[in-house]
This record gives structure tokens, C-alpha cells and sequence, in this order.
């Protein structure tokens, strides 16, 4: 592992100390960590105020109860979560994931790097993230449905348009979204729209909130390449997933005249050389809810690789956007062999610390999440803006907005790192530096809260 300046290393000891068992939050603190050495330097009033002791430590952690009743009667019991980890920016603002995996250790690491990628943004948000080990597989409209109704009958509580905003993430899109709105709305009796964001269009949400993630993240890698004096016409990129993320990285990829060859869900992955036919795709994953491995059975001349790594197919660009981990030290050691040039992650923290340092070793530009994948989030805040304006924007003017919004961010990244001398990670070092600055600086403005 690498060394912390030494007034971060006594932060982090107590990080792990104060938090045991969550080892993908420690692994969040830690990427931070490693950005903010010349920024104690430069700014030792932050330490001195205990501003990043203070930003470890959640503003506040909901742990509660989720019973509900499955279509044969009998009752089921899960867990949810919302941690509101810091307003110093603007109210508590990230999505909620249903996933059996989730834990408080994979709430804080994603309410944690919320803080900073939604400060990137430049639009006034602070960092949450919640959800529950509910697991929508297999469950029926009617299940989804009260599961998400008992869910919010608890959350509601917490949530408001000034205090706490929830959006979707793994296993909550605008069904789920819809549900958990239609029951906000019964309980409080309050049509506040801007409570939630990712809501359908007939009743308050954003046009591009869909896409927004995705087209965001092809936006940054746009301007990564641009950067270089390159483009996306003729390259290869593989992506890994076929959720929300994945299918609209896929989608502005190919508007820009580059190739997806492959993509993947939790059982394993398709390769198509001609290119992934992305209404299929579409057709599959969003309308009939199936599994990635039914592409072959209409296209016959893709395959099937059940199991396995996704990141053994050659390519130019890898965009992870499935799941935290999900490219680890001997998938970075593939994808370097094949002749990578960018990885820029759609997902949370899908690449592992040994694998960002294989690419930054190769010199294979390496674009973290919270950068790259923020153009969800400020989409979410253009919604807000809308729904407090009781307003409807067209499609054109805020993909529009989304696109300065990810050019902004990136050139914040690259200046940050200029500022600071750094050459290796630009886009790491700058992208924590930058997000934390911001939110440190109101974080002191604000007193000892
Ligand atoms: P979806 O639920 O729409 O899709 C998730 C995809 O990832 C599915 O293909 C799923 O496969 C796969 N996946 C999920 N968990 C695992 C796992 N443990 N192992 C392997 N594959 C897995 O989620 P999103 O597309 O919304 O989210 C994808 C990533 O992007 C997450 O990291 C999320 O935090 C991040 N993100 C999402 C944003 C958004 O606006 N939705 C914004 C910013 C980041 P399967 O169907 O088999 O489970
Ligand atoms: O990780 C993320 O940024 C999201 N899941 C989106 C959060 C949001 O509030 O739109």
C-alpha cells in the first residue's frame, strides 16, 4: 500500500478503527486520502479544524426495518439504509440501491464518494446514499411495489426537498422511483416533486435523467481523447453491464461513431464484432426484464461467454458500469496487454487500487467514477431546478446543460492537477482535490456543526 501524509495516516487509523468490517469504505477513504497529501500541506487549516475527521464521520446513518408481504402471504423482512453523510453544499442528494449485496459499508463508500463527485458538479448538493438488501430478481410487479411502498413508509420521515433528495442506482429505476413517490405523495400529503429525482416525465421528472450517467460518461472520455487531439470514430470499446448505466454509454458511444463490441450482466457477457445491436439490447434488459445471455438467440452469429471477464475482449476503451470491484488487478493486466488507452468508470468504484495502479504504471489514462459518472447526479439537479420552477425543459437544452456540465468538470480535473504539479493520475488526484476543496471550504465557512 502506499503512504499517507502522516497526519492522514492517524485519520485513517481511526477511519478503520471506528468502522470495522467495511472494507469498501475504507478502500473510498483511502483513494481520497491518497489525492490529499499536497492539499494538508497547502492547507493545514483543514486539519487544524478537523474538517476531513469530520467529513469521515456520517452526518447522520438511518438503519430501519422493512417488513412487507410477498404474493404468497407470507412475510418477508429487509433491511434499509440512508446515509446522509454531509450538507455543507446543499441538501443530502444520492440514489438508492436494492441489491442483495448492500450493507452499511457499501452505503457509506458510495454516500462517501457522493460528497465529492456531487461537489464537482457545481451545483448546490450534498452526499447521501441509502437503499436495502431487498433483491428485485424474481419478484412480481405487485412485490416490487409494496416493498418499495413499506420502504418509504420509514424513509419519509428523513426525506424532503430541502433535506434529503433519493434517486435510483443498482435495481431502482423509474418503476421503483414511481412507487416511492406515488407513496410519498399519500403519506405526507404534499405534491413536493422535487422529494425525488429519476420520476417519469408525465409527472415531474427531466427529460435525459435516463441517459444522463451514460451520455455523461462518454462526455468525459470525449474530452479526454479530444484532449489528446483524438475522437471515438473507429474505436473499439467494451462496457461492462446492460443496466441503466451501461445501455446509454453504449448508445452516445455509437452517436459518436465508436464500436461496442461487448457488454454483460452478473452471469456473463456477449461479444458481437459487428457491434452491439443496442435495441435488442433495449428489448432484453428494459422491457422483458431478461438476461444478457437471450442476445444470441436472435443475433446468431455473437457469443455467449457465461462467467468469465469481460475485460479479456480487446479494446481501446473500457468503461466499467456495472458494480464496485468488478475489474481487478489481473483484468487491469488484460486490458493493458490488449492495447487499452482509456478506462473511465460509468459504475461506483468499479476498478480495484491494485488495478488503478497497473494502469497508472502502463500510463493507460485512468477516469474515476466520481468524475466521470457524475453527469447522473447533476442531471438529478437540473430536475430539481425544474420541479422548484414548475418547469419542463426540452431534450436538446439540457443534454445541452449535461454536456457543459461534464466538459466543466473535467477541465476542473486537469486544472486541479496542473495547479497542484501533479502528472501521474490527473484525473484521480485532481478530481478528489478538486471535490474536496469545495466542500471543505463551505465546511469551514460553516463553523463546528
Ligand atoms: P442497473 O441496476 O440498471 O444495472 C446494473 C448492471 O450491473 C446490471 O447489468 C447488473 O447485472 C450488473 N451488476 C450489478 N451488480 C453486479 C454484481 N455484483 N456483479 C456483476 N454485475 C453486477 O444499475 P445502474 O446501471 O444504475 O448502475 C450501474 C453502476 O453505475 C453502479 O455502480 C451505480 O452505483 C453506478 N451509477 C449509477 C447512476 C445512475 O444514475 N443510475 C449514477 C452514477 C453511478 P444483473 O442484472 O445480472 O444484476
Ligand atoms: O451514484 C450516483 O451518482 C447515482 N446513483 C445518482 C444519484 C442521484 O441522486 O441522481
Amino acid at each position: 500500500m502506499p503512504q499517507l501524509h502522516p497526519r492522514l495516516e492517524a485519520i485513517f487509523d481511526e477511519v478503520i478503527h471506528t468502522n470495522p468490517g467495511e472494507a469498501e469504505f475504507h478502500q473510498a477513504v483511502f483513494e481520497v486520502f491518497e489525492s490529499l497529501g499536497p492539499v494538508v500541506e497547502k492547507h493545514p487549516e483543514y486539519v487544524d479544524a478537523e474538517i476531513i475527521r469530520r467529513l469521515c464521520e456520517p452526518e447522520r446513518q438511518l438503519i430501519f426495518r422493512v417488513p412487507w408481504v410477498d404474493d404468497a402471504g407470507r412475510v418477508q423482512v429487509n433491511r434499509g439504509f440512508r446515509v446522509e453523510f454531509n450538507s455543507a453544499l446543499g441538501p443530502y442528494k444520492g440514489g438508492l440501491r436494492f441489491h442483495p449485496s448492500v450493507y452499511l459499508g457499501i452505503m457509506k463508500f458510495l454516500g462517501f464518494e457522493q460528497i465529492f463527485k456531487n461537489a464537482l458538479t457545481s451545483l448546490p448538493i450534498g452526499g447521501a446514499k441509502g437503499g436495502s438488501d431487498f433483491d428485485p430478481k424474481g419478484r412480481s410487479e405487485a412485490e416490487v411495489m409494496r416493498f418499495c411502498q413499506s420502504f418509504m413508509t420509514e424513509l419519509y420521515r428523513h426525506l424532503g426537498e430541502y433535506t434529503d433528495v433519493p434517486a435510483g442506482d443498482i435495481g431502482v429505476g423509474s418503476r421503483e422511483i414511481g412507487y416511492l413517490f406515488g407513496q410519498y405523495k399519500r403519506i405526507t400529503n404534499r405534491y413536493e416533486s422535487g422529494v425525488l429525482t429519476g420520476k417519469g416525465y408525465a409527472y415531474g421528472g427531466s427529460l435525459v435523467r435516463t441517459e444522463a450517467t451514460g451520455y455523461g460518461t462518454v462526455f468525459f472520455v470525449n474530452e479526454i481523447l479530444r484532449s489528446k487531439g483524438d475522437d471515438f470514430a473507429g474505436k473499439r470499446v467494451v462496457v461492462s453491464g446492460s443496466g441503466n448505466v451501461a445501455i446509454f454509454a453504449i448508445e452516445k458511444v455509437h452517436q459518436l461513431g465508436g464500436k461496442v463490441v461487448a457488454c454483460s450482466d452478473s452471469s456473463g457477457y456477449i461479444v458481437d464484432e459487428n457491434g452491439i445491436d443496442l435495441e435488442l439490447v433495449k428489448d432484453i434488459k428494459l422491457e422483458k426484464r431478461g438476461r444478457i445471455k437471450d442476445y444470441v438467440d436472435t443475433v446468431k452469429s455473437a457469443k455467449y461467454v457465461a462467467g468469465g471477464s469481460i475485460w479479456d475482449v480487446q479494446c481501446d476503451i473500457a468503461l466499467p458500469c456495472a458494480t464496485q470491484n468488478e475489474v481487478d488487478e489481473a483484468d487491469a493486466n488484460s486490458l493493458i496487454k490488449s492495447g487499452a488507452i482509456i478506462v473511465a468508470e460509468g459504475a461506483n468504484m468499479p476498478c480495484t487500487p491494485e488495478a488503478i495502479r497497473a494502469f497508472t504504471q502502463a500510463g493507460v489514462v485512468y477516469a474515476p467514477g466520481k468524475a466521470v459518472n457524475a453527469g447522473g447526479v447533476a442531471t438529478s439537479a437540473l430536475e430539481m431546478q425544474q420541479n422548484a420552477s414548475r418547469d419542463s425543459w426540452s431534450f436538446e437544452y439540457t443534454e445541452a446543460r449535461l454536456s457543459e456540465i461534464m466538459k466543466n468538470i473535467h477541465e476542473t480535473c486537469v486544472e486541479t492537477a496542473d495547479e497542484y504539479g501533479l502528472k501521474d493520475n490527473i484525473y484521480s488526484d485532481g478530481a478528489n482535490i478538486a471535490g474536496f476543496n469545495k466542500v471543505a471550504s463551505a465546511m469551514l465557512a460553516l463553523g463546528v456543526i
